[in-house]
């Protein structure tokens, strides 16, 4: 590679590992509509097949997450080969608790003892599942919480959740880890059982050193500082995994960096300060739908996306910046941060990526690939996978 301004950080850059959700590929909506899109995948090899496009022409996204049951399947050792026969092996299952008849009124936190014990089998099944397909990661979400002030009573919930929890992290082999994800709103209204970072980590440092949390970028409230959470999740060596997205209003899972790329470019400086910057500690994952675009496409943007802020991220120059803040020099310490976040790396990039022998342009590759026409023209029959199929 010529010298470029990405010189000096090229090695750090090229330890950027995002992992993509295999519900990104399938069709998906708002409760309003969902726009079918003609190609999309009918099960979850289609849907690994899709998502090792985006690392063929990126060389960003060796890893796909899993869903279940959206991706349940026979033989879970035929999938992980068939991923890596693709170029990409499968990451982290993902449980979910929250399109089932009993789980109404809760999963993990409801009062009825079978129901409750239902929610914990399922993530037995998702441990089960992580052996065979050697994931490391279990990611919990859960939509129990209440609608209505006096619906039931928040402080033994949060017990039963205490309880639930310590049962499924028990279950996890010596190299498993859990990661709790919060959410402050949605579907639950009122309450939320898991509606913060604070909570989140409250529960998992009761669990052990096994117990992560999980902070999803669009699941805060408006105006939060979510590079502080991170700064502190850090700290306290607790933050586990990303779910990447961005946001205008609520959980609107948009393509990161879209909505906010200065919030994606503040998040990495406090990644790469606190540690957590390519390591095994903390995991980068999208999670994202691609509602009205085009869903191949939409992943390699997200993708381009966090390398690019992340490249940006790389070049503040923490010596300097130190110093500044050592002497209380505000607007210097402010200018050193706004000079890397105004560096336009995409040239350096484009470099970047032919010195690994990889497309300039991935989004021109894959344009040019033919893999879009293929796909329409062999996935035809069968019902096509949406978001919860
Ligand atoms: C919940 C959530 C969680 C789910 C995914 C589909 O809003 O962010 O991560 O698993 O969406
Ligand atoms: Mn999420
Ligand atoms: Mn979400």
């Amino acid at each position: 590679m010529r010298m470029t301004i990405l010189s000096p950080v090229a090695d750090r850059l090229s330890k950027l590992a995002i992992e993509l959700p295999s519900w990104a590929f399938g069709n998906s909506g708002t409760r309003f509509r969902v726009f079918p899109q003609r190609g999309v995948p009918r099960n979850p090899f289609e849907k690994v097949a899709d998502a090792a496009q985006v690392h063929k022409h990126t060389g960003l996204a060796p890893t796909v997450a899993l869903h279940i049951p959206w991706d349940r399947v026979e033989d879970y050792g035929a999938l992980a080969k068939h991923a890596e026969e693709n170029g990409v092996t499968l990451g982290t299952i993902n449980s979910n608790t929250f399109q089932d008849e009993d789980y109404k009124l809760g999963s993990v936190t409801h009062s009825d003892d079978r129901i409750r014990q239902k929610a914990i089998d399922h993530h037995f099944e998702c441990i089960d599942i992580m052996d065979q397909t050697g994931s490391r990661d279990l990611k919990i979400w859960l939509a129990d919480g209440t609608n209505y002030p006096g619906q039931d009573d928040m402080r033994a919930r949060q017990d039963r959740l205490a309880d639930s929890l310590e049962k499924i992290y028990a279950r996890l082999g010596g190299d498993q880890r859990m990661v709790l994800e919060y959410k402050f709103f949605e579907p639950a209204f009122y309450h939320t059982d898991v509606p913060d970072w604070g909570t989140s980590y409250a529960q998992v440092t009761a669990l052990g050193p096994k117990a992560m949390v999980c902070l999803d970028t669009g699941h805060h409230a408006p105006g939060t500082n979510i590079e502080f959470i991170v700064m502190q999740l850090l700290r306290l060596g607790k933050l586990g995994a990303f779910d990447f997205n961005s946001r205008f209003y609520a959980d609107d899972d948009l393509i990161v960096g879209a909505a906010d790329p200065f919030q994606l470019f503040r998040i990495l400086v406090e990644v790469i300060r606190g540690g957590g910057y390519a390591g095994p500690g903390t995991v980068f994952m999208l999670d994202q739908c691609h509602n009205i675009e085009d869903k191949i496409p939409g992943q390699i943007r997200s993708v381009l996306n966090v390398q690019e802020m992340t490249a940006r991220a790389l070049l503040v120059d923490r010596d300097a910046l130190s110093a500044a803040q050592a002497v209380g020099d505000v607007l210097t310490a402010n200018t050193i941060l706004m000079d890397a976040f105004q560096t336009d790396v995409r040239p350096a990039l484009a470099e970047w990526r032919a010195s690994r022998g990889l497309p300039e342009d991935p989004m021109r590759a894959y344009a040019d690939s033919g893999y879009a026409a293929g796909i329409v023209a062999d996935r035809v029959g069968g019902t096509q996978a949406g978001w919860g199929a």
